[in-house]
């Protein structure tokens, strides 16, 4: 039975991005090789990595869906190889039942679903029967189309009740307590404010969700837009977001985010492991 504590309980878990896709944004086409791919997971755990997170259907703004031989094709020998040799849990990126069932039949132990258990509900039932761990993302919309003008009322609120109703969702579908949990889906269909104010408020989503709380930021649209239009007048490229992705990171990590997925593991990881040390001197000084 997968347990996020046993990953995440004493300080925040580094997730490394393996994408074996053709476009996704910011690493599109560098893994779509089984083998690069493999190396690469298996790099991002020397840097510090504590699970990988493998996908294969980008699910960037505007991109297309993929057929489900066509994924499975690109994830199942990633995963076999990768599963063995990592050391690590392997999560599967997908909104697909039948992906993530092969998935976790070749070694993963996680089901990362952007859509919540919304787009094919029977992967909660899929989860729950694996015992793997299963993560609830918010999403406005679908990739296709999210960017198109989102809207809230209150986007903390609005995100935190969809995260309720899906971690319910899940546990209906008999997915354990300890196997849960969420994210906030930045960058899918929200603005730049809404994304900022997010990350401004995730104390309170961390509270009000009650179980481990992902976040992942690493190299979006939305820090190329702040860090460039403040100092270039243009947005930053995907290549040159490292700097801003690593501030977020220790943001939100300092206001009780559980897990952060990024592309790069070892700014993140030394990161987490400085915030540790500096937290445990602070609390035996007080
Ligand atoms: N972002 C992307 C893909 N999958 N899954 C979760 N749980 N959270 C995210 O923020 C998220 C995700 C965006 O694409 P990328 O793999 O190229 O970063």
């Amino acid at each position: 039975m997968f347990d996020w504590a046993s990953l995440c309980s004493r300080r925040p878990a580094v997730m490394g991005i393996v994408n074996v896709t053709p476009d996704s944004f910011s690493d599109g086409g560098a893994f779509i090789d089984a083998a690069a791919a493999v190396e690469h997971g298996l790099a991002l755990v020397a840097a510090g990595a504590d699970l990988l997170d493998v996908g294969g259907e980008s699910t960037r703004p505007g991109a297309d869906p993929v057929t489900e031989g066509e994924e499975l094709g690109r994830v199942r020998p990633v995963i076999e190889r990768l599963a063995p040799a990592a050391g690590v849990p392997i999560s599967i990126d997908t909104t697909k039942a039948t992906v993530a069932a092969a998935a976790l039949d070749a070694g993963a132990t996680v089901v990362n679903d952007v859509s919540a258990g919304r787009l094919e509900p029977e992967i909660l039932d899929v989860a729950a029967a694996a015992g793997a761990g299963f993560v609830a993302m918010h999403m406005q919309g679908e990739p296709r189309t999210m960017q198109r003008n989102p809207r809230y009322d209150d986007v903390v609120a609005d995100v935190g009740d969809f995260l309720c109703a899906r971690l319910d969702a899940a546990r209906a579908a008999g997915v354990a307590e300890q196997a849960l949990c969420a994210d906030p889906g930045i960058g899918f269909g929200k603005t730049v404010a809404h994304n900022i104010e997010l990350l401004a408020r995730l104390d309170e989503l961390v509270a009000r969700v009650g179980v481990p709380l992902l976040v992942g930021t690493s190299r979006k649209t939305f820090l190329g837009k702040v860090v460039g239009r403040a100092t270039a007048g243009v947005d930053l490229p995907v290549d040159q977001r490292d700097a801003a992705t690593l501030a977020t990171v220790v943001w939100v990590v300092e206001r009780g985010a559980s897990v952060v997925r990024v592309h790069d593991a070892a700014p993140a990881a030394t990161a987490i492991q400085l915030l540790d040390a500096m937290r445990t001197a602070e609390l035996d000084a007080a």
